[in-house]
């Protein structure tokens, strides 16, 4: 069995920024499935034209092709049923799907005028055309208008983490005791922002830094150990 993810890649094929993406790495590293993962630009549509859309996270599992992180997420738990459950149930799946939800909306919304300039920066010279004019069709200005600096990035995700941040003074993840795929949901968010900028939106005091060293360090230390545009 041999399972094959096609993940968003930068110029360097080797920095992988996906939020989506990234959920998915550690939803297979959860599971114990060892994966190979295949660097993907954002205008290689018929590399994955398989999957019958045009966005990644893919993964290629035998004769299934799945898109969509939280359908992956779904599909993963009823496929390998045996190995360490990502959803823990119904209330779990509930859980991880606020958690998706907020990640995609209230850090998202900050994260993505944080991080737009650096995105376009570090994209392979290919795909630039295609982003600048997909994200300003999408946005309604140009990327450099709608781009936010870092302190006031900051300022505005102290905000935007204030549920997580008292969820975090209370328990040591999202899900409880232990991570699951709620965690993995909300931390994609923060693996766009640590391996595509160099900006520092979450500061070192802050309980939700905890929690990110913390997943940082899971399943031997993966996301840790992934590339980032800048040094
Ligand atoms: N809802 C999808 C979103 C996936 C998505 O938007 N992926 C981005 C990369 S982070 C993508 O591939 N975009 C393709 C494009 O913009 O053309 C999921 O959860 O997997």
């Amino acid at each position: 069995m041999s399972l094959r993810l096609y993940d968003l890649a930068g110029a360097d094929p080797q920095v992988r920024f996906s939020p989506y993406c990234w959920r998915i790495r550690m939803a297979l590293a959860h599971k114990g499935l060892e994966v190979e993962t295949v660097p993907w630009r954002f205008t290689d549509k018929d590399a994955i034209a398989a999957s019958g859309q045009g966005a990644v996270p893919v993964l290629i599992d035998g004769d299934h092709v799945l898109s969509d992180s939280w359908a992956i997420g779904l599909d993963l738990d009823q496929r390998y049923a045996d190995r360490p459950s990502l959803m823990l149930g119904e209330e779990g799946k509930a859980l991880a799907n606020f958690a998706r939800h907020f990640a995609q909306t209230a850090i998202s919304a900050v994260a993505f005028k944080a991080v737009i300039l650096d995105i376009y920066n570090a994209i392979a010279e290919k795909d630039r055309a295609y982003f600048r004019s997909s994200r300003e069709a999408r946005i309604g200005k140009s990327l450099e208008d709608f781009a936010i600096g870092e302190e006031e990035a900051r300022a505005q995700m102290k905000i935007a983490l204030s549920p997580l941040r008292a969820l975090l003074q209370e328990q040591a993840f999202v899900n409880g005791a232990a991570p699951a795929f709620a965690d993995y949901c909300i931390f994609g968010s923060f693996m766009w922002i640590r391996n595509v900028s160099p900006k520092v939106l979450v500061s070192a005091d802050d309980p939700v830094n905890a929690w990110a060293e913390r997943m940082l360090d899971l399943h031997g230390g993966l996301a840790r150990a992934s590339k980032r545009a800048f040094a």
